[in-house]
């Protein structure tokens, strides 16, 4: 492989936790009145918390205090923080762990470039706190993506240049901001055509083709 790094998101490309930020931002929209479907909530993806609810509110014809925005956020990610602690081992799928081992044998470094707050947390619950040369996230970010802020921010963690450092995404905004950090970025899911990317995997193992 041409890479010595590789920095992966995490919400729908190490897990699927992009289904529970679905769920939870349903039920808060739900509980509000206002419309979401799926196709809304493919514009939240790799975009931080406040930036998901601004797009969850466009459909309201209501106007909310910052305050309640706040409440609305907390409300939303309590929801999901739930559906987070019943997660376990068994959310690592097989084929990720088995080609995360396979490049860590090779000895690319590895890291994790996520916006979400909760990364630590999801790491431990899918037993892979620890395993990451280093993680870079929601925590430690001031602009989320599709600013390069975070992907920037792991490859300095990792001691190497963008150009020498693969981004793996499942967003568009996260392709984007792969892009805007001068990263090759591999494109898979919903981001999986997106013409920005340098590779387009059909699956996760497809990682393992990229020479
Ligand atoms: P949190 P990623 C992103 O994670 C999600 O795709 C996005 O939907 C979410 O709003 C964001 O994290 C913030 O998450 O509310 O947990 O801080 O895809 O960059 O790993
Ligand atoms: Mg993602």
């Amino acid at each position: 492989m041409r890479y010595k790094g590789i920095i992966f998101d995490l919400d729908g490309v190490i897990c699927s936790t992009d289904e529970y930020h679905y769920l939870a931002w349903k039920a808060l929209a739900d509980q509000l009145g206002i419309e979401f479907d799926r196709q809304i909530n493919n514009r939240l993806r790799g975009v931080s918390r406040m930036e998901s609810l601004e797009i969850v509110l466009e459909k309201s014809n209501k106007v909310y205090s910052d305050a309640e925005k706040a409440q609305f956020a907390e409300v939303k990610n309590a929801l999901y923080r739930e559906l987070l602690g019943q997660m376990s081992t068994a959310d690592l799928s097989e084929e990720v762990e088995a080609t995360l081992n396979v490049l860590r044998n090779k000895g690319l470094a590895l890291a994790i470039g996520s916006s979400s707050k909760n990364t630590p947390f999801i790491l431990e619950r899918i037993g892979l706190a620890g395993f990451f040369d280093a993680v870079s996230d929601g925590n430690n970010i001031t602009h989320s993506k599709p600013d390069p802020e975070v992907f920037l921010k792991a490859a300095q963690m990792l001691g190497l240049p963008p150009a020498e450092c693969l981004v793996v995404e499942d967003a568009h905004a996260g392709v984007q901001a792969a892009v805007a950090g001068g990263f090759d970025c591999a494109a898979m899911g919903d981001a999986k055509d997106d013409p920005r990317a340098t590779w387009h995997l059909g699956t996760f193992s497809d990682i393992l083709m990229i020479r």
